[in-house]
């Protein structure tokens, strides 16, 4: 039987200096994931041919990193029904609220999450995607609840002096 997977999508290669802070966190929660470049723009038709064929290629959640203009994640939304976690790029002109704003003002019918700019997005829509597989999968829940416990005991009460 196939593995439940995420799928990890960006528009441009540089994006993935992002994108792979939440393939890290994914992969240290041992979920499987695949990794690609599709950008709603420059490659259209691979966009098309891969949202088609996600449903079949047990995709179940799709984390979608894009810039500027960032279409990607609301035109992989429109083809098909997995959830699909938008994470928007750090740009250099508008320091990602272009792409916020374009990844988070989705038409009524058509919805995608939105994440925060840049790295904390990317971490969190993978820790998000964790949580999804943690509501049917035991292990993964017990090693969410022990990561959010290190979480919380690495905060010290008193900053430390440098
Ligand atoms: C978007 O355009 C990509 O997601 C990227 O963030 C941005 C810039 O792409 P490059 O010009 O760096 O390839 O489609």
């Amino acid at each position: 039987m196939k593995k439940d997977k995420v799928s990890i999508i960006m528009g441009s290669q540089s994006d993935w200096k992002t994108l792979q802070l939440a393939e890290n966190i994914l992969n240290d929660f041992k979920i499987s994931n695949e990794v690609k470049i599709v950008s709603a723009h420059r490659t259209p038709e691979r966009l098309y041919r891969y949202a088609k064929n996600a449903h079949k290629n047990n995709i179940k959640v799709i984390i979608a990193g894009a810039g500027g203009a960032a279409h990607l994640p609301g035109m992989v939304a429109s083809l098909t029904k997995i959830p699909v976690l938008g994470v928007p790029i750090e740009s250099k002109l508008m320091n990602g609220l272009d792409s916020l704003l374009s990844i988070v003002q989705m038409p009524y019918g058509i919805p995608t999450a939105t994440f925060a700019i840049g790295e904390a997005g990317a971490k969190n829509a993978a820790l998000f995607a964790v949580s999804l597989f943690a509501n049917t999968d035991k292990n993964i829940s017990k090693k969410l609840s022990k990561w959010r416990d290190d979480l919380t005991k690495a905060v010290s009460v008193i900053p430390k002096r440098k």
